[in-house]
């Protein structure tokens, strides 16, 4: 009889070891399939983020991107200021484009976020307007080689807040 309970102890026993490591590999399993695909995302996405300050500046003048890949960019303002006041937009204009003409018709346009309808054709992508705290992130493909300029299009900030995207 003592044999028998010893045994049938042994048996439950390995059952129970079983069933664990069962588990374990499943979970195992289950968190690698995610991991792949978020490697794989992040492989295909190019990551960047810009900031605005209350000093009226872009922490970057220039930024190179791949042509033909997805870009993620945020643009963040670190400052503290209202929008309306020191508000800060990213805006990216096909070459050619004239900037000093884009940013006095941008100035006037705050009914529309500062992108003025008429220069819409002369816009790749442009984020929202932000004040302070705020931040803003786009995803686009840049599908020509190029030289691009951004700007800040609120009201007088062009000259202080702008720079070149290079797409290779
Ligand atoms: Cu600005």
């Amino acid at each position: 009889m003592k044999g028998l309970k010893t045994v049938f102890a042994l048996a439950i026993a390995t059952v129970m070891f079983v069933s664990c490591g069962d588990k374990k590999q499943d979970k195992a399993s289950q968190a690698e399939a995610p991991t792949t695909e978020a490697k794989a995302e992040k492989e295909e996405t190019v990551r960047i983020l810009i900031t605005g300050d209350d000093q009226m500046k872009f922490n970057k003048s220039e930024i190179k991107v791949p042509v033909g890949k997805k870009i993620k960019l945020t643009l963040k303002h670190v400052g503290k200021m209202d929008k309306n006041v020191m508000g800060h937009n990213w805006v990216l204009l096909k070459p050619g484009t004239d900037m000093t003409a884009f940013a006095e018709q941008a100035a006037k346009a705050s009914a529309t976020d500062y992108i003025p309808a008429s220069e819409k054709d002369n816009v790749v992508v442009h984020t929202k307007t932000l004040g302070g705290g705020e931040s803003d992130t786009i995803e686009f493909t840049i599908t020509e080689a190029g030289t691009y300029d951004f700007l800040c299009s609120f009201p007088a900030h062009f000259a202080m807040m702008k720079g070149k995207l290079i797409a290779e």
